[in-house]
């Protein structure tokens, strides 16, 4: 009689927290996932060896974004390498930078810990290609960034690329030369992938112990040498060193495009998913995600990208993501002297100041109960409450809430809690008198208790 195999429990109970999937949602991962969910607004941070040339090199410029000029300039490695003795943060300031998030009303901060030229922004013991040893700077600014926004309160993460344009395993044949800058598609020598993957989980592991990230956010996983099965071993790998860790799913292949999510029946590693540059219409149903978004055109530092976004586009999109149950990691590109664009910190304020007085309709919600979009605005929900964001204000101080049927006990603007607003029931749905004059220009909010 052959002996039953038995599996002790917690093994069974370690393989099932380890199993990576973004659709699964089980209680060990809506503990570990809590804080991201409250959080809904975050900051990226894209910050390398490409904000020296900022954008221009040699004349050559482009509307192409700052950090893949390695790659449309078709910049050689050695000629790239010369950026490094040029990148010297003298105003890189931790506080200040972590105090602009905060301000903004950011909780947690994702951070460039190599992109895919191969740079490594933080003090490597496994390359010396780093900004400690590479740079005038020779400091390590992600161990301030990481100290400071413990200070402060905010999570600390790092971006981490699969991709490296830098490393001997990968090179692109561009214009029939071997050469490992990125232009073009990047290949995997033969026989490198074990040794290029063994790289990668020790500055993983450095990453990890050395700073201790709320999130490892993998990126340049779009390679054809990097499959799924990769995904779901380095998924296991990095919680194996932090099992309360977040990962997403450009860990594997569960990224499909810009609109973040690989939507097979196939379940994909990773625990939530990447919208780029796109809030989803109608959010990603029944999964965790995140929309990262630009504050110009670029995510990396570029001299002359002026196209900004306005603070009521982008406060509206911290509303409209959090109103489909969504996160918004919204970028800063610091310049290579480690100081954030002007232009980037009168937005963040400009956020912060409408997050002050209204960031308890965002923080901690989950998506409004409308299944087709409100016509004046968004929605969002917690705990009872129905938070209403209008962005057009009625003119005739009548704000209808159509189909909305559901008793409510009160409603009353955010800004102004204490003064109850009358409302009645209509054939239309809920009718809410309200000022004549919108009390924010950019979004009001209307509390309504159920
Ligand atoms: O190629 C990168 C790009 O440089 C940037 O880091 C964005 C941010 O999500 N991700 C990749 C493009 O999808």
């Amino acid at each position: 009689m052959p002996r039953t195999l038995r599996i002790p429990v917690l093994t069974l109970l370690l393989i099932a927290a380890l199993t990576p999937a973004v659709r699964t949602q089980t209680p060990e991962k809506d503990r570990r996932m809590q804080w991201w969910r409250d959080a809904r607004f975050g900051m990226f941070i894209h910050w390398g060896l490409y904000a020296v040339p900022a954008g221009d090199y040699k004349g050559q410029r482009s509307k192409e974004i700052g950090e893949w000029i390695m790659s449309w300039a078709n910049i050689p490695r050695a000629e790239y390498e010369k950026f490094a003795p040029q990148f010297n943060a003298v105003k890189f300031d931790a506080a200040k930078i972590v105090g602009a998030a905060k301000g903004a009303g950011m909780k947690y901060i994702v951070i460039t810990s190599k992109h895919h030229d191969g740079f490594a922004m933080y003090d490597s013991k496994v390359s010396h290609y780093d900004i400690v040893e590479s740079t005038p700077y020779g400091k390590d600014p992600m161990r301030a960034l990481a100290d400071e926004s413990r200070k402060q309160g905010l999570a600390f993460a790092f971006y981490y690329s699969i991709m490296d344009w830098h490393h001997p395993s990968q090179y692109v044949k561009a214009a029939g030369k071997d050469e490992t800058a990125g232009h073009g598609k990047t290949e995997m020598r033969e026989g490198q992938k074990p040794v290029y993957v063994a790289y990668m989980k020790e500055q993983l592991k450095e990453l990890i112990t050395g700073y201790d990230p709320a999130v490892l956010w993998f990126d340049g996983e779009w390679v054809d040498w990097w499959t799924e099965a990769d995904g779901k071993d380095l998924y296991q790998y990095v919680r194996s060193l932090k099992p309360d860790i977040l990962i997403n799913n450009r860990v594997g292949k569960g990224r499909k495009g810009m609109e973040g999510l690989n939507k097979t029946d196939q379940e994909y590693s990773g625990d939530f998913g990447t919208p780029e540059q796109q809030i989803p219409a109608s959010g990603l149903s029944g999964v965790d995600w995140e929309s990262c978004m630009t504050m110009n055109d670029t995510w990396g530092f570029k001299s002359y990208d002026e196209n900004w976004k306005s603070v009521e586009r982008l406060v509206q999109n911290v509303i409209d993501t959090a109103s489909k149950g969504g996160n918004y990691l919204l970028n800063v590109g610091p310049t290579a002297e480690g100081e954030i664009p002007a232009a980037s910190l009168e937005r963040l304020a400009g956020i912060g100041k409408w997050m002050t007085v209204n960031g308890e309709s965002i923080y901690g919600t989950t998506a409004g109960p409308f299944k087709t979009q409100l016509p004046w605005g968004r929605a969002t929900a917690k705990a009872g409450k129905l938070y209403l964001h209008v962005f057009n204000w009625p003119a005739d101080g009548k704000l209808t809430v159509p189909g909305y049927t559901e008793a409510i006990t009160r409603a009353a603007l955010l800004s102004q809690p204490g003064r109850s607003l009358q409302f009645k029931a209509t054939a239309e749905g809920l009718v809410i008198e309200v000022p004549t004059a919108a009390p924010d220009p950019i979004a009001s909010v209307i509390v309504v208790e159920r």
